[in-house]
């Protein structure tokens, strides 16, 4: 009897240990099966340097830029908004080689002083993409591609309106209102300019001086302006609509009227200036694009694919005068 009731209790375990196995390897084997049906595929990653929130133009871009993840399910972005400082930018960038992105984009504050993390990230393979803004390096294959203006055409186009509306022989006095020292876009909005005006001897820039592409500097530079050139100021060139905006209320407040006693030419073409246009407080703008989240997305897929890609992609833009053209185009603005 002893015998009987030992085997049978031999087999009661053995059985139980079977189940208990099978189970654990059926969990294991679900949990492996569960593990091979988990798999993700694993996501693109682009970190993004932003420069800062100087501008309505700035925002829009920001916001083209963080709406990639929404618009690209398998694309994950970092994205670091530097304050308006180069060392928060090149923080950004060191980070982004830390955590190994796959894509670095860059709206460089200024054209110089990348040239020691760019070759950092080069040496990490890891290609940079340039937006909105350019730099100037020692060698051009620290960065993949400039996505971009060409700001000396945004230049030359605003002098061609000034100079057309006043004529070859009128004696014109231009007031400047530069963006960020520096920066390609203010460099080169100037450099546009000055080459639209120079075959134009009575056209003469008397105050030219940055307001940082911010509205209140803007105004603040122009309060001045007017306080030691009053009535003379004839035409103010703004390399931003911001800093536009900030003119127009300056002008308001001294007394005179924007957009007839004195023109105001500016560049970007965000809705306020559009607004402003329309009631014939500015006289001209000329578009700059800022939504290039886009590109930046097709710039980073192309990279990933092993293209080599233009070292300029150009946005191309166009100019509005006057107070039809701003009605018309309005309804359509997306920034
Ligand atoms: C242009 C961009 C400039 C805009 C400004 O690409 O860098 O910076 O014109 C912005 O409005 O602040």
């Amino acid at each position: 009897m002893k015998i009987k009731k030992l085997t049978a209790l031999v087999t009661v375990a053995m059985l139980a240990t079977t189940m208990f196995v099978g189970c654990g390897s059926s969990s294991s084997s679900s949990a492996t099966s569960s593990s091979s049906t988990e798999t993700t595929t694993k996501k693109l990653v682009i970190g993004f340097s932003q420069i800062g929130q100087e501008s309505g133009w700035r925002d829009a871009e920001t916001n083209s830029v963080k709406d990639i993840p929404n618009q690209n399910k398998d694309i994950e972005l970092k994205f670091s908004d530097g304050q308006q400082k180069q060392e928060n930018q090149i923080a950004a960038i060191r980070s982004f080689i830390a955590q190994k992105v796959d894509v670095i984009g860059l709206a460089p504050i200024v054209e110089t002083g990348w040239d020691t993390v760019l070759k950092e990230a080069k040496d990490a393979k890891i290609p940079v993409v340039l937006l909105d803004r350019n730099v100037k390096v020692s060698d051009p294959t620290l960065y993949a591609t400039f996505i971009g203006s060409d700001f000396i055409a945004e230049g030359k186009s605003v002098a061609k309106f000034v100079t057309d509306k006043f004529g070859k022989d009128a004696a014109v006095s231009i007031v400047e209102l530069q963006g960020t020292v520096g920066a390609s876009a203010a460099t080169d909005r100037q450099k546009g300019f000055m080459d639209g005006i120079k075959d134009f001897p009575t056209y003469k820039v008397i105050k030219s001086q940055t307001g940082d592409f911010t509205r209140a500097k803007g105004k603040e530079v122009m309060e001045a302006f007017l306080k030691s050139e009053g009535k003379k100021i004839q035409v103010v060139y703004a390399h931003n609509d911001d800093m536009a905006m900030g003119a127009i209320q300056a002008i308001e407040e001294y007394g005179l009227k924007p957009g007839v006693d004195i023109i105001i030419v500016s560049i970007d073409g965000v809705k306020d200036a559009f607004v402003a246009m329309a009631a014939g407080k500015t006289n001209f703008i000329a578009e700059c694009n800022p939504l290039l989240g886009p590109q930046l997305v097709q710039a980073a897929r192309d990279l990933k694919a092993g293209k080599t890609l233009e070292k300029w992609v150009k946005s191309d833009e166009k100019t509005f005068a006057g107070a039809d053209a701003a009605k018309a185009a309005l309804p359509d603005r997306k920034y």
